[in-house]
């Protein structure tokens, strides 16, 4: 009897126990760790495709031993204060590495710059430490023999989101629909000769041997040319298009969106702007990130323009350019003009709207011009202004559809 009364009691307190852990783990205070590991490689044969088919070598970080190193390294994504613990494992050549968080506000003992922070030697680990910081776009990067390091490939993004929303720029921040990240860099073959990025490490060399650097490669995401025909930037009207642009090679960048996109500049090197800048061209210097929103208010098809500027001479050496395409309208269904909701579409004179309810008819700038009361059989747009409309149920938003006015 004593014994049972005992257990009861004794199960009342693991059950407090349980109800107490799960309180504390689950409380607004607790915090998710992230770990994870990365390897920093070397190619021991050229893998690495340019435009023009040939193959480099690159150096750069991967998750795992056998994985193939893509230029950029992976992006990492981590949530504000997360607690994010990176083992970094070398198994490239004879030379050091670290990983610099290039813009975070870390301590110097985890900011991976050597002499200030450790160095993790050939065949040994290093182990990071950090709290995710203010939500932005940063990057992450080798920082030891860093100019030879980075222009072998040991770079990538690293992006903050804010905890509540992963469609917001930060905590009451902008709000998009979609985002995009280019990364622009540089690539100079002559650099990537086995005879350099393989080249076993002399410890008591102060000096390495570099040559003067003239790339033949200008990339986005590691794509050059004819590469980034697979990677157009895709909206629709009305799509809130966050860009996250950022600039780890050697030279400067421009960054030309059409006017159409409406562009504009919201964040610097991961802070929000005090003002909002209202500009089509967006400027990049080493090392520098901005975040700029964009939102087309019509259907086009054009290009972005990245330009890329000797820092020496000033010189324009070279423009890429990523095919933009706006198709369709955000929230609003691409139905033909056989679609029961309204028709003749396109329309000239009347149109039929034969399912009842109360239908809104906006422009393209989501201005209301009337609304109808449904069913109506003899719409007359005689008076609209030849164009694209949007016919909008009030009660089910999701019966949209786009009316073309034409004569
Ligand atoms: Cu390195």
């Amino acid at each position: 009897m004593r014994k049972s009364i005992y257990n009861v009691q004794q199960r009342r307190i693991s059950h407090w126990v349980i109800v107490a852990f799960l309180l504390l783990a689950f409380s607004g205070k607790s915090q998710i760790d992230t770990s994870l590991t990365l390897v920093s490689k070397m190619d021991f044969q050229a893998q690495h495709e340019l435009h023009d088919g040939n193959l480099v070598h690159l150096m750069g970080f991967t998750e795992t031993l056998g994985a193939p190193i893509l230029l950029p390294s992976k992006t990492l994504i981590f949530e504000e204060g997360d607690s994010v613990h990176i083992t970094l494992w070398n198994m490239s050549q004879a030379a050091s590495h670290t990983i610099h968080l290039h813009g975070l506000d870390v301590d110097q003992a985890n900011d991976g710059v050597p002499h200030l922070s450790f160095e993790v030697a050939h065949d040994d680990s290093g182990h990071y430490y950090f709290e995710a910081p203010h939500p932005g776009t940063y990057l992450y990067h080798c920082h030891f023999t860093s100019v030879l390091h980075v222009q072998a490939g040991m770079y990538g993004l690293l992006i903050v989101k804010p905890k509540s929303d992963p469609n917001l720029t930060w905590e009451n921040g902008y709000a998009f629909d979609s985002e995009n990240a280019w990364l622009m860099s540089e690539l100079d073959t002559n650099w990537h000769h086995d005879t350099i990025i393989n080249a076993p490490h002399d410890p008591q060399s102060t000096t390495h041997p570099i040559l003067p650097y003239y790339p033949q490669h200008f990339l986005v995401n590691g794509k050059s040319e004819g590469q980034l025909d697979a990677f157009p930037l895709v909206a629709s009207v009305g799509e809130k298009v966050y860009m996250r642009l950022a600039n780890i090679g050697y030279y400067g960048n421009e960054v030309i969106f059409p006017a159409g996109m409406n562009a504009q500049i919201i964040s610097s090197d991961g802070r929000p702007l005090p003002n909002v800048v209202n500009s089509d061209t967006v400027k990049l210097f080493p090392g520098e990130r901005y975040g700029v929103l964009l939102e087309a208010d019509a259907e086009f098809n054009d290009v972005v323009q990245i330009n890329y500027v000797n820092m020496n001479t000033h010189q324009l050496e070279n423009t890429q350019e990523i095919d933009l395409t706006i198709s369709g309208f955000i929230g609003v269904d691409e139905l033909g003009s056989n679609d029961p909701l309204v028709y003749p579409n396109p329309a000239n004179q009347h149109v039929k709207l034969p399912l009842s309810g109360t239908w809104r008819v906006l422009d393209l700038a989501g201005r209301e011009l009337t609304q109808l009361n449904a069913p109506y059989f003899d719409y007359d747009v005689s008076e609209l202004p030849v164009g694209t409309y949007i016919l909008r149920n009030v009660d089910r938003p999701e019966w949209s559809v786009k009316l073309q006015i034409q004569r």
